[in-house]
């Protein structure tokens, strides 16, 4: 049965993963496929960061042809005044669905598909969990649980169809390239190595900063305002403001607001390397196809280390040359807090091989469909 409309829940834990990755998913089904989308979001002075013309104060609102609604998921039983539910129901990364809604999902004609949007991970087991079901204890409903991955047997990733197509017209278009130096407020030194940097702060940022400095190479290094410019002002005695440039060596470090979500894409597709980390941002430095080194969000007992392992290793599965891999991977390491310190050296002289490797994988990526797509699918299988 087909499948025209969906309520997506999302709570903004911390950082912007979870509302970038929400946003994303629901423009995409309201543009690309059609459907009418409710996007619940507890937060939106976070939110706002992505999405600019957004009013942080308006209960509801409409962008970019998603209803917007805010809720307070405090707690499950907190007072909601739920509509009559969509055709399918996403709980996204596990937060819980207010009891009102619930129930108005158990006792709608046709029982919605309800599911829950996890965490994107390169494991081998997300396959294997992927689209299982977990029938509600007592009320008529099943929760399915759907896996993004990078393999097939799961839900892929988030992908526009257009996104190549945009990246490579603006690739080849210096208008393009000058609009976006010229909204960032930056004026990019001719020739140099262009590297976005998006993470958390990390111990190993000065030696890495270090190295650009005193390197043969001209580097110029974006920074997004958070975190990381927070941490480089320290190592610069300087501001990272927004409009400001200081050079250090062979270093220009550029302090860059952050830009609405549409125009981060530009960023990665304009840079030689990208530094990027969480969720979200991960997986649009795929679509840019240049190499990426991945800050992946901690977790306690360095469970997140196996999740960038895994990654690692199907990457290095895709057809990359073994020396490229292995300086990334050393490289990913030091910049994940295995120890040691990062080996820019080793890494920039495998820059050329890893580009060509991060191209085709994003390209076999692909043949995993969209993660948009696969939810529709999905749905409608279930709707029978
Ligand atoms: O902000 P993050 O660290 O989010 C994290 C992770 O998703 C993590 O997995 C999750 O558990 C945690 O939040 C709660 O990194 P991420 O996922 O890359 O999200 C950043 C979003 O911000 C992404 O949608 C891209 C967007 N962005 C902009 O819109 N403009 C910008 O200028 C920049 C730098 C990012």
């Amino acid at each position: 049965m087909p499948i025209r409309s969906w309520d997506i829940f999302c709570t903004i834990v911390d950082n912007y993963g979870d509302i970038g990755v929400c946003w994303r998913l629901a423009r995409q089904l309201a543009q690309e496929h059609g459907h009418t989308v409710r996007l619940w979001v507890d937060d939106l002075h976070s939110f706002a960061r992505l999405a600019p013309e957004l009013d942080p104060t308006a209960e509801r609102q409409r962008l970019a042809g998603v209803d917007i609604r805010t809720w307070q998921p405090a707690s499950a039983d907190a007072p909601f005044d739920a509509p009559m539910p969509h055709d399918v129901v996403i709980e996204a990364f596990a937060c819980h669905l207010p009891a009102p809604f619930l129930q108005a999902m158990a006792a709608a004609p046709r029982k919605p598909v309800w599911l829950n949007l996890e965490y994107m991970s390169a494991e081998d087991w997300v396959a294997e969990h992927h689209a299982m079901a977990s029938p509600h204890p007592r009320l008529p409903l099943t929760k399915y649980f759907f896996f993004p991955g990078f393999a097939r047997g799961t839900g892929g990733l988030l992908r526009e169809s257009m996104i190549g197509a945009s990246r490579d017209a603006f690739r080849t278009s210096p208008a393009a390239h000058a609009a976006l130096w010229h909204r960032l407020g930056v004026k990019p030194t001719p020739d140099a190595l262009k590297i976005s940097l998006f993470a958390y702060a990390n111990p190993a940022t000065p030696a890495l900063l270090d190295q650009w400095q005193h390197g043969d190479l001209s580097i110029d290094c974006f920074v997004p305002q958070g975190l990381a410019a927070t941490q480089i002002e320290a190592w610069l005695g300087a501001s990272m403001q927004p409009g400001t440039s200081h050079r250090r060596g062979n270093l220009v470090l550029h302090g860059i607001p952050f830009v609405r979500q549409e125009h981060y894409d530009e960023l990665l597709w304009a840079c030689d390397i990208n530094f990027v980390r969480g969720e979200d941002s991960f997986v649009r430095a795929h679509w840019a196809a240049r190499p990426l080194v991945w800050h992946i969000y901690p977790q306690d007992d360095d469970a997140h280390h196996i999740k960038l392992d895994a990654w690692l290793t199907r990457f290095a599965r895709a057809g990359v040359a073994p020396d490229a891999s292995a300086a990334l991977r050393e490289f990913w390491h030091t910049w994940n807090g295995y120890g040691g310190t990062p080996d820019w050296a080793a890494l920039y002289a495998q820059l050329p091989a890893l580009t060509a490797g991060m191209d085709r994988w994003q390209r076999q990526l692909q043949h995993l469909g969209d993660l948009a797509a696969n939810l529709v699918d999905f749905s409608e299988n279930r709707v029978k």
